[in-house]
């Protein structure tokens, strides 16, 4: 049986224990169940000209192998190429996209650094798994340096179309090291056809079919696994969690108005000026509900040190200040809006107790907060979720309002629809999207895509087409 090393920019820090959720819980009993290597990012800056070393911490039969960042790095690297060039350019914000050749080139430095100090960590067997658009080089990087182990990429993010994609003036380099790997996994089937598109136009590859693509005179497979979550976990969380304290004490700080709720990170893929413009529209067209519900918005900041979100961190400020200067009333705050990170418990307790979940990014590789919302809601008397028609998560949640997120009229209309909406059509559309991300949770996504990066000798079991 093959070790698994997984690279990921970030490692969940080691001496907090086990993660709590998310994707680091899948990550984590993958590596808990093949043994073998986490290394990533530990999110500091050593501050001088140089990373120091390799930082190793054991846990069971994991070991993680962390580095710190040089300032200059972190610059170029992370809040360069990978925030302000690859993030905006993957959602469509061709206007946010600042590209420097230094960025670049501190990237591709980045990448080989990461790969010279896995090198000596790998064995002849490990598969390799590597996650996302920071560490699109570390194959070819570690090819270089003469590992022929099988390596898996998984883009979190959408591939946009090659119209978008051909601005990139790296665009050749990107694919040709994405040719590197064994495995493209990307979220949903639309983001393989971009990609599989970009290869035809630019004349540099093509889609062979069932799922292998060729370019560069390299073959390599490429395919969907929409990323889930666990659903029974947190579906038994939040029933707990209503019980909490601190979901009591919210809720009774509605005083028995219908909750809305948004949780994003700050950033402007979620749509969060349109979703609180859509708001402000359905109370305009809809006065009966106003004092009757309120928005909780729940943002913690991100990247505030990228150009472009502290713009756009204000704006959305503005936005909800203006509504609640507008529409509010001595007694009625329409929208809760806060800037904190809520608890994972918490957070699963206010989705059940919330009539309506608002998830209306403008781009989204899959969205978990719209598949955490269904798998927390009571049964019984389940919640609506209104789904931007952008997120990933729209091809299998299908049975959502879905909502084109630009057109803040149509947010508003599918807010009143949801709340409308008789228990029957609720408990439907909720059976509906439960059968599906219980189909398709997290631990069914690692292992389909580790069964299909396995060496063909080792599969036990054959992949399931997604
Ligand atoms: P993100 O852009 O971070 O992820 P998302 O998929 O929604 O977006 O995941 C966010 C996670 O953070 C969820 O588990 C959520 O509960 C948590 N979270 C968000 N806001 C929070 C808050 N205010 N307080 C506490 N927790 C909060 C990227 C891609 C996505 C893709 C994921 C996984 O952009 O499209 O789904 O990776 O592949």
């Amino acid at each position: 049986m093959s070790r698994l090393v997984v690279v990921s920019n970030r490692v969940p820090d080691p001496a907090k224990g086990p993660p709590a959720g998310g994707l680091a819980v899948a990550l984590n009993s993958a590596l808990e169940k093949m043994g073998g290597v986490w290394m990533g990012w530990t999110g500091k800056s050593s501050g001088v000209k140089e990373p120091g070393p390799l930082q190793f911490v054991e846990r069971g039969n994991i070991t993680f192998a962390l580095t710190d960042l040089s300032r200059r790095d972190l610059a170029e690297y992370y809040t360069g190429f990978a925030n302000s060039v690859l993030w905006p350019l993957c959602h469509y914000r061709l206007d946010l996209t600042e590209y420097a050749r230094k960025d670049m080139a501190g990237y591709f430095r980045v990448n080989r650094l990461f790969a010279e100090r896995l090198r000596p960590l790998i064995q002849p067997d490990d598969i390799i798994w590597i996650h996302d658009y920071h560490l699109i080089p570390m194959a070819s990087e570690l090819r270089r340096l003469g590992v022929g182990n099988r390596i898996g990429f998984f883009m979190h993010i959408p591939w946009p179309s090659p119209d978008v994609f051909f601005t990139l003036p790296v665009h050749e380099a990107i694919i040709d090291n994405l040719t590197a790997y064994d495995l493209l996994g990307f979220q949903t089937e639309h983001d393989v056809e971009n990609f599989a598109l970009a290869l035809k136009r630019d004349g540099i590859g093509r889609d062979m079919g069932d799922g292998w693509m060729a370019a560069y005179g390299r073959r390599f497979q490429a395919k969907a696994f929409p990323i889930g979550i666990d659903v029974a976990e947190f579906a038994s969380t939040a029933k707990e969690a209503v019980r909490s304290k601190a979901v009591k004490r919210t809720a009774v700080s509605f005083a028995g108005r219908d909750l809305i709720i948004g949780v994003d990170r700050l950033d402007y893929s979620k749509g969060l000026t349109h979703r609180i413009d859509g708001f402000e529209r359905f109370l305009i067209a809809n006065p009966a509900w106003r004092g009757r519900t309120t928005l909780l918005q729940v943002t913690p900041k991100s990247r505030s040190e990228v150009q472009g979100y502290s713009d756009m961190q204000r704006q959305v400020a503005e936005h909800a200040g203006r509504v609640n200067g507008a529409m509010g009333t001595l007694d009625w705050t329409p929208i809760r809006y806060i800037n904190q990170s809520v608890g994972r418990n918490t957070l699963a307790g206010l989705y059940r107790i919330a009539r309506v979940g608002l998830v209306t990014p403008l781009r989204d590789g899959m969205n978990l907060v719209a598949k955490e919302f269904v798998a927390a809601q009571n049964p019984a008397d389940p919640g609506v979720l209104v789904l931007s028609r952008f997120a990933g998560a729209a091809r299998e949640l299908d049975a959502a309002v879905l909502v084109n997120p630009y057109d803040v009229e149509a947010i508003g209309n599918a807010i009143a629809r949801a709340l409308s909406m008789p228990l029957e059509a609720r408990v439907e559309r909720y059976t509906a999207m439960m059968a599906r991300i219980e189909q398709n949770d997290i631990s069914k996504w690692s292992a389909d895509f580790l069964g299909m990066l396995q060496p063909e000798e080792q599969r036990t079991t054959e992949p399931v087409p997604a």
